[in-house]
């Protein structure tokens, strides 16, 4: 077999390995739930010639669906015991929108899923049930793209607001330094607890988040569980509010492949429409089954998300006094801190997120280019171990090749770049991309990150998402069509 084909058998042998018969984990001990970004992804590798599989993904984690519309960031599998904090820590009873059947976080995490439920249908030889799944998961993905764009966006911006970082799907990214210094608490109101991941990753703790940021992050879901997760009262106590320039650029795609989906449907015979039940949606309100009509408001109303998302991009995520793309360091786009009320100057791989967007201007998208290049470098004469972008610029004083979201490679990101870069028609910057990636995964194993440097992989063995998008970008060379 040759290498890809390799490569290839190498990362469904992967997600074999990680399927539970309802979902499939991240990794083995580390992450033995459902996450809510892990399975978009995961279900997306599985769209390639395993829809059952892919379909079961994204309606597990689906009918664990907020009936406030949030989907949360763990469902949780009650026998494994092996990740903290657990369910029971979370007491999502506090909240009438939580479900009763299940554990779940009470946290969200960025909505890549209708781009997954996009190539489910595209990538499916079965196109009735695809259509049909189509069918039953448009009215829940309207609730968690309302629910975004609502709740956590009251200032009506089109932008989502994070109030935790494992929102951001970046837990200890250098970004929230900043936000993250101004939360301060007394240890007595941190409640007793033990972290696992460090037993996870063979006591690697260069690998993983600090005890202390890992007491922030305990101490601000303590804060989320005094509000009983209510949506207000937590917008107005949360002392993390930020509105996130990654979260956001992936609910606007999402919005891009929302619309595809319903294009599909208002072309698909009236009769399929009515044969799904409507007993499997969990929203109460008129919410319920869609129509061509009800299709069409939808489309409706997702244009004006993306007007809004339009009109206020640059003006949240670019300072006016960088407002020259790229014209330095800082005018790569940046978070912006509600608290603060000042933006975050801290640029990582998600100030480069914009090229995923197409919002881009061509002057600016090439501007954003060179920069991406830059960071494959660290410094005089060394480069990257593959032109792959480890996650903050190996220049930055914060720079760290072994820690988490400070500085390693991240599949995840690389695919989302490596879509941007095809969309401008930088195809030879995609290609390296992509050479890289295969290069890291085939080289050094399908982990959860990689040293840049050496390429070392680091964190969560036999890893899903690397494993996922190998598989998306082995079968479609050229990205999404
Ligand atoms: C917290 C599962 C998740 C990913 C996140 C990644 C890490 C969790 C953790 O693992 O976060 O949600 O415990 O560190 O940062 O992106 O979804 O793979």
């Amino acid at each position: 077999m040759n290498d890809l084909k390799l490569l290839l058998k190498k990362c469904e042998d992967v997600l074999e390995k990680n399927w539970t018969g309802s979902f499939t984990i991240p990794a083995g001990t580390l992450y033995p739930h459902q996450w809510s970004w892990d399975a978009a992804f995961i279900a997306l590798g599985n769209s390639y010639g395993k829809t059952d599989k892919a379909i079961k993904e994204i309606r597990f984690l689906f009918d664990a669906q907020w009936k406030n519309g949030m989907v949360p960031h763990i469902v949780f599998n009650e026998r494994e015991k092996t990740y903290f904090p657990a369910a029971d820590f979370y007491e999502i009873t506090r909240s009438e929108n939580a479900p009763t059947h299940i554990g779940t976080s009470g946290m969200t995490q960025p909505p890549i899923h209708a781009i997954s439920c996009y190539y489910i249908h595209k990538n499916s030889t079965d196109k009735r049930k695809t259509q049909e799944f189509l069918i039953e998961i448009v009215p829940k993905l309207m609730n968690f793209h309302r629910y975004l764009l609502t709740d956590r966006d009251p200032e009506g911006s089109g932008l989502v607001t994070i109030l935790h970082p494992w929102e951001s799907g970046e837990d200890d990214s250098p970004i929230w330094d900043k936000p993250l210094s101004n939360v301060t608490f007394a240890k007595s109101e941190l409640p007793e607890f033990k972290r696992l991941d460090l037993i996870a990753v063979d006591g690697a703790a260069d690998t993983i988040p600090s005890n202390d940021e890992y007491d922030k992050f305990i101490f601000m879901i303590e804060i989320m569980k005094k509000c009983n997760y209510d949506e207000k009262i937590m917008y107005e106590k949360m002392p993390f509010k930020i509105k996130d320039l990654l979260f956001s650029s992936i609910l606007y795609i999402a919005n891009k492949y929302l619309l595809k989906i319903l294009d599909i449907l208002e072309n698909v015979d009236l009769d399929s429409k009515n044969k799904v039940k409507n007993d499997n949606l969990n929203v109460s309100d008129s919410r319920q089954h869609s129509t061509s009509s009800q299709y069409k408001d939808y489309k409706i109303e997702i244009k004006h998300w993306m007007a809004r998302t339009e009109r206020n991009y640059y003006r949240y995520f670019l300072p006016p006094n960088y407002s020259k793309v790229g014209k330095n360091e800082l005018s790569l786009f940046l978070d912006y801190d509600l608290i603060a009320k000042d933006w975050i100057k801290t640029k990582t791989v998600s100030s480069l997120i914009p090229l995923a967007t197409e919002l881009l201007l061509p002057d600016e998208a090439e501007t954003m280019v060179k920069w991406l290049k830059h960071s494959y470098h660290c410094g005089p004469g060394k480069y990257c171990h593959e032109p792959a972008l480890p996650s903050v610029g190996l220049k930055a004083e914060y720079f760290s090749p072994l820690t988490y979201w400070r500085g390693p490679v991240w599949i995840n990101m690389n695919w989302l770049f490596w879509l941007g870069l095809l969309e401008y028609g930088y195809s030879k910057e995609a290609d390296a991309i992509r050479n890289g990636v295969f290069e890291l995964v085939q080289r050094h194993g399908v982990r959860e990150y990689y040293d840049p440097y050496t390429g070392k992989g680091l964190g969560g063995k036999d890893f899903s998402w690397t494993a996922a998008l190998v598989i998306d970008m082995i079968h479609n060379p050229k990205g999404f069509a």
